[in-house]
Formats: structure tokens, C-alpha cells, sequence
């Protein structure tokens, strides 16, 4: 080991200000993606030793409060009441049968409890409950997450004021790349809430998904638009589309696994005090490349065997893999 690399290691975290923080242009993050594998992931690798514990991965558990029946129109989503997925249309689930998932997934060793619902955005007759499940896993010890879609004035207040840690909304794809995929709401609408959601002092996660048929710029340009966000997002998921048959993107092509490693290690090394999560489309990687990932800097993942509709390695095949791996959850 180097001593720069030991020193970097040790080294604590600190936060950037925001006047020191580098803005990424599309053609860098493009640079990155053209470095030999190595050298990409080396880089990464200093980068990650630099900011955090290389061997720590949070462990977050997700679970669909509301499913399907969607009225947006997002290509690749199973829950889009737009496309015919065979997915049954559930309404909000009751609290205590939210508690009861809450409580196993911190038995299991989740840190965070991620709740999704299938909504433009919720109605206020929606968030009362919402905000009811928010102040009821965060007094388990739990942190919170929720992802309800496109928040209206005063709502990101009241999830704050329940105890909410996280939002969850992501841009999802690239800004020239984005109406191709979705026509129903824009990448400014997003914006806006995220906006709201940062305002209220709720921690941002905020990421992409790939897979989509876009190209290696627009891959890039997700990047380098979640990088230059001011600041940053606080999580960053980094999603393989899981593709659900009937949705437009059912039959999309699948991207090299060795490209995924490259988005994972260009949100590394962009990002260097944000959590990278590697997330939906684990299942389908495997475990070799799940490894390349976290060596290029995931240290976050959905655990558990559901994610929202789709299927999640088994929560003992991945205690499995961090035992292998020597990884620790925190
Ligand atoms: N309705 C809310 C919203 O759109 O923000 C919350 C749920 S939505 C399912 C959350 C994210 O899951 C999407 O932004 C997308 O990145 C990801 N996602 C949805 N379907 C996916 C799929 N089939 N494969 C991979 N990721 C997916
Ligand atoms: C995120 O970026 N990925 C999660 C979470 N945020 C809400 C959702 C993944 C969904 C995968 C497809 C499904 O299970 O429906
Ligand atoms: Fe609805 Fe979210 Fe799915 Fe889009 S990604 S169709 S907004 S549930």
C-alpha cells in the first residue's frame, strides 16, 4: 500500500463548502468512463478510502406502502396503471402491517426503512397516515425513508416535523434523455421537490437508473447533473433496470455489467461524501460483479428480499456475501 493510500484511509471525513466544490462537465465524467477498468477503479478506491470506512455498507429496507395503479407514466415502472404488468393495484397498507415489516427488517439488520408509495405525489388525505408510519419506525431506532412522488408547499414540512430522515425522488436519466422515458411530470418538477425537500432539512436521496437504451453521454450527463447539485444528494441509488414485461422498456437491451461498475465508480469519485447505493438490478449482477462494485465504492444497498415489486438477493445470501467479502453493515 501507498502511503498516500494509507494516509487517505485514515483520513477523516470532511465536508466540502460548497464555494470549494468542483462542477463536473458531461465530457469529464465521459473521461472517466474511458479509463481502463483498473485505473477507473483505483481511483474510485482512493477516492472512497478518503471519505469513509472501505469495508462499511449501510443497509437500507424497502417496502411498498402502496402499489400499482400509478397515473404516471415512467417506461420502465411495473406500477404505471399505464401498462398492463399483471401487478395487482394494492391500497395504502394499515400501520401495524408497516410496523410489523418495520420491526423485522431492523431484527435483520437494516439501519433504514424505506417506504414507497405508487403516486404522482400525495394527496393530503394521503400524507396523514404517511406521516403516522414516519413517527412510528423512527421510535423503533430505525431511520426513515419515504418516496412518495412530487411534494406539494407545506408537505416536506410536515414529514420533517414527523421525524423523517430521508427523501427519496430520483432525476432518473439524463436531462436531453428524460421525455423519452417519461412525458407525464419533467426533470423541473423533480427539481422542485427536491428543492422543498432540502428547504424542510430532509436528507436528499436522490439517483438514477440505467438500462433505459440511453447512451454512454447520457450516462454521463446523470452523473455529472447529480454531482453538481448544490449541494450534492446525501444518498445516491444507482439502479439496474429490472425489466418488468409489458412496460415499454420490458424487452430493453441489458447494459455490460463492467459499465455499471464504471457508473458506480464515476458516482464515487464525483460524489466522494455521498453514500453510493448499488440497488434495484443486484439480483441480476451477481455476486462478482456486486464485488466490483463495492470496490468502486457502493457502501450502501437495499436489503431484503423484495424491493418494491421485484425480487432482492435473500437477506442471508447477502449476510453470505459481506461475510465473504469482509464487509460490515452499519
Ligand atoms: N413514485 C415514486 C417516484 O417515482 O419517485 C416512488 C417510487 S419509484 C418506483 C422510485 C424509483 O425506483 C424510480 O425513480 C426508479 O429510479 C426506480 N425504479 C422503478 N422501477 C424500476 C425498475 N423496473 N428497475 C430499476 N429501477 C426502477
Ligand atoms: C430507488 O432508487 N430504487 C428503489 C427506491 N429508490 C424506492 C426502488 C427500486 C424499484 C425496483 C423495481 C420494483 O421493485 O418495482
Ligand atoms: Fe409512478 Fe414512481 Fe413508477 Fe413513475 S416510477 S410510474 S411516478 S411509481
Amino acid at each position: 500500500m501507498t502511503a498516500t493510500v494509507a494516509q487517505a484511509e485514515s483520513a477523516p471525513a470532511t465536508t466540502t463548502p460548497s464555494s470549494a466544490r468542483k462542477r463536473w462537465t458531461v465530457a469529464e465524467v465521459e473521461a472517466l468512463f474511458a479509463l481502463p477498468f483498473n485505473d477507473l477503479i483505483f481511483r474510485a478506491q482512493k477516492v472512497h478510502r478518503a471519505h469513509f470506512d472501505p469495508n462499511a455498507v449501510q443497509r437500507s429496507t424497502l417496502l411498498s406502502i402502496k402499489t400499482g395503479g400509478c397515473s404516471e407514466d415512467c417506461g420502465y415502472c411495473s406500477q404505471s396503471a399505464r401498462y398492463d404488468t399483471g401487478l395487482e393495484k394494492e391500497s395504502l397498507l394499515p400501520l401495524n402491517e408497516v410496523l410489523d415489516n418495520a420491526r423485522a427488517a431492523k431484527a435483520k439488520g437494516a439501519s433504514r426503512f424505506c417506504m414507497g408509495a405508487a403516486w404522482r405525489g400525495p394527496k393530503e388525505k394521503d400524507l396523514a397516515p404517511v406521516l403516522d408510519m414516519v413517527r412510528e419506525v423512527k421510535a423503533m431506532g430505525l431511520e426513515t425513508c419515504v418516496t412518495l412522488g412530487m411534494l406539494k408547499e407545506g408537505q416536506a414540512e410536515q414529514l420533517k416535523e414527523a421525524g423523517l430522515d430521508y427523501y427519496n425522488h430520483n432525476i432518473d436519466t439524463a436531462p436531453e434523455f428524460y421525455g423519452q422515458i417519461i412525458t407525464t411530470h419533467t426533470l423541473q418538477d423533480r427539481l422542485d421537490t427536491l428543492a422543498k425537500v432540502r428547504d424542510a432539512g430532509i436528507n436528499v436521496c436522490c439517483g438514477g437508473i440505467v438500462g433505459l437504451g440511453e447512451t454512454k453521454k447520457s450516462r454521463a450527463a446523470l452523473i455529472a447533473e447529480l454531482a453538481n447539485m448544490n449541494p450534492p444528494p446525501d444518498s445516491v441509488p444507482i439502479n439496474n433496470l429490472v425489466q418488468v414485461e409489458g412496460t415499454p422498456l420490458g424487452k430493453a437491451e441489458t447494459i455490460d455489467p463492467f459499465d455499471f461498475v464504471r457508473m458506480i465508480a464515476a458516482a464515487r469519485i464525483t460524489m466522494p461524501e455521498s453514500h453510493v447505493r448499488l440497488s434495484a438490478g443486484r439480483q441480476e449482477l451477481g455476486e462478482g460483479i456486486q464485488a466490483l462494485c463495492f470496490m468502486a465504492g457502493a457502501n450502501s444497498i437495499f436489503y431484503g428480499e423484495r424491493l418494491l415489486t421485484t425480487d432482492n438477493p435473500d437477506a442471508d445470501a447477502d449476510d453470505a456475501l459481506f461475510a465473504r467479502l469482509g464487509l460490515k453493515s452499519v
